[in-house]
């Protein structure tokens, strides 16, 4: 199954992700490039809800179907949503991830979710910011997009 996300909401960042998994229980690979964000790390979360009705405002906090603390991709607690700081090299981010715990199905599933892309870094939940354990302390939306089925690409 394969999922995709065109980030909008911004006059200078854009980008195409694409999410793949191979089977029902399979980890998901997450691919595709950022352009247009200053160099460094960015905070890149999968969002509650598919709303963009006020941008990505109103997508919510991340999504955390579980109540758990935030965290870093690779931390047993976390929310479903944390994937982690994408990194700006040459304003081109290039997005290779590998995540076992989103899904494009069953509970964990992120289709129908908005994917934001953060002005800072995420701290992962370890900068001892009041906002550290919640978001990672990343800052604003740069921009986001819906997480939709796509048409499968061999
Ligand atoms: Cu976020
Ligand atoms: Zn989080």
């Amino acid at each position: 199954m394969q999922a995709v996300c065109v980030l909008s909401f911004s006059n200078t960042v854009s980008g195409k992700i694409t999410f793949t998994q191979e089977g029902s229980d399979a980890p998901v690979k997450v691919t595709g490039e950022i352009h247009g964000m200053p160099d460094g790390k960015h905070g890149f979360h999968i969002h509650e809800f598919g709303d963009n009705t006020n941008g990505c405002v109103s997508a919510g906090g991340h999504f955390n179907p579980e109540g758990n603390d935030h965290g870093g991709p690779a931390d047993k607690i976390r929310h479903v949503g944390d994937l982690g700081n994408v990194e700006s090299v040459q304003n081109v981010a290039v997005v290779d991830i590998e995540d076992s715990i989103i899904r494009l199905n069953g509970p964990n599933s992120i289709i129908g979710r908005t994917l934001v892309v953060h002005e800072d870094i995420d701290d992962l939940g370890l900068g001892g910011h009041k906002d550290s354990k919640t978001t990672g302390n990343a800052g604003k939306r740069l921009a986001c997009g819906v997480v939709g089925i796509a048409k499968l690409e061999k």
